[in-house]
């Protein structure tokens, strides 16, 4: 008997500069209720779900970022939707900007939980790949400002079992580094949660929109395939204070194909009734890593950084 997990990825439209916690946390019931109308038990929602993208802009003051930054979670904000999530029997897992107070003084992630269906927090992601720059860059459509804002995440990548899913988590620019799921593949993962922010331009060269989109896909298709897990992708879309998200939350299964995909970009659910068994054919056979990895030569991947080429032969 198949191992089925109905997975709801909510998606939000664009969470505007001014909109409150408690307005945002309105639209997440929404999102949860609908998606319980799937009769789906597992919702992912959008990476920093909670706020607008604040790593757009820069600010000089401490207390102004901070006003981004969750100090707890559940918070008094919050807890109605781990309430909700509770009394309807749904696990989730969500994106937020979290800040921590340590005997070293402040630290912040962006980081993601994944809360199983009592509404217990059973695991906690920091986001490792942090794209953009620490520096203010004048005349940029927008800032990328994560490597400033936040540190890079301090959990590595982990596995946990929900209910009778092995679930991983991942934050956006994660998705683009095959790193990410061979971590949580090599843990046996079953299927990946992750939200994403993206921005629909560049902020310093032209890029066409088909190929934002065609690298969105095509780094969790192969990261679903080569590691034969289901991925869900819920993003954060449309308008933002006047800057575009991508859209394209979707579900896809271990095989690589886009199961389910939204054609909007507003606050919307897709489910799909996830085999969780449709990844073990895969990990025993065409990537059964025990049988087909040469870890002898792959030593370059973790002690070289960046690129080291030899010098080309003189012309
Ligand atoms: N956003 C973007 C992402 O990885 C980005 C940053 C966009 C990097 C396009 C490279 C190319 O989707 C976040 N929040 O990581």
């Amino acid at each position: 008997m198949s191992r089925i997990l109905r997975v709801a990825v909510a998606q939000m439209g664009g969470v505007q500069l001014a909109e409150t916690r408690t307005q945002v946390v309105a639209r997440l019931l929404e999102l949860l209720r609908e998606a319980d109308a799937t009769a789906a038990t597992f919702v992912v929602f959008p990476e920093l779900a909670l706020t607008t993208f604040f790593p757009r802009y820069w600010f000089d003051e401490e207390a102004e970022l901070d006003a981004f930054f969750e100090r707890e979670m559940p918070s008094a904000e919050t807890a109605p939707l781990f309430d909700e999530a509770q009394r309807r029997g749904i696990g989730f897992y969500l994106g937020y900007a979290e800040r921590v107070e340590t005997k070293g003084g402040v630290r912040r992630f962006n980081t993601s939980i994944l809360v199983d269906r009592s509404g217990r927090v059973i695991a906690r992601y920091r986001k490792i790949h942090l794209p953009g720059h620490t520096d203010r860059r004048e005349g940029y459509p927008f800032q990328q400002l994560e490597k400033r804002y936040f540190e890079v995440g301090d959990l590595g990548f982990g596995v946990s079992w929900l209910d009778d899913a092995l679930i991983g988590m991942a934050i956006c620019n994660d998705r683009r580094w095959p790193e990410t799921y061979r971590v949580l593949g090599l843990q046996g993962v079953e299927l990946v949660a992750l939200g994403y922010n993206t921005h629909d331009v560049n902020q310093y060269h032209r890029e066409s929109k088909h190929l934002k989109m065609l690298h969105h896909f095509v780094v969790m298709q192969a990261g679903a395939y080569q590691n034969g897990t289901w991925i869900a992708a819920a993003g954060k879309t449309g308008d933002e204070d006047g800057h575009e998200l991508i859209g394209g939350s979707c579900i896809i299964a271990p095989t690589g194909e886009i199961v389910a995909q939204t054609v909007s970009d507003g606050d919307h659910v897709i489910t799909y009734a996830c085999d969780l068994d449709l990844g073990i054919e895969i990990k025993q056979n065409r990537f059964n890593f025990e049988a087909h990895r040469r870890i002898e030569h792959y030593g370059l991947i973790t002690s070289q950084l960046g690129v080291v080429a030899p010098e080309p032969p003189d012309r």
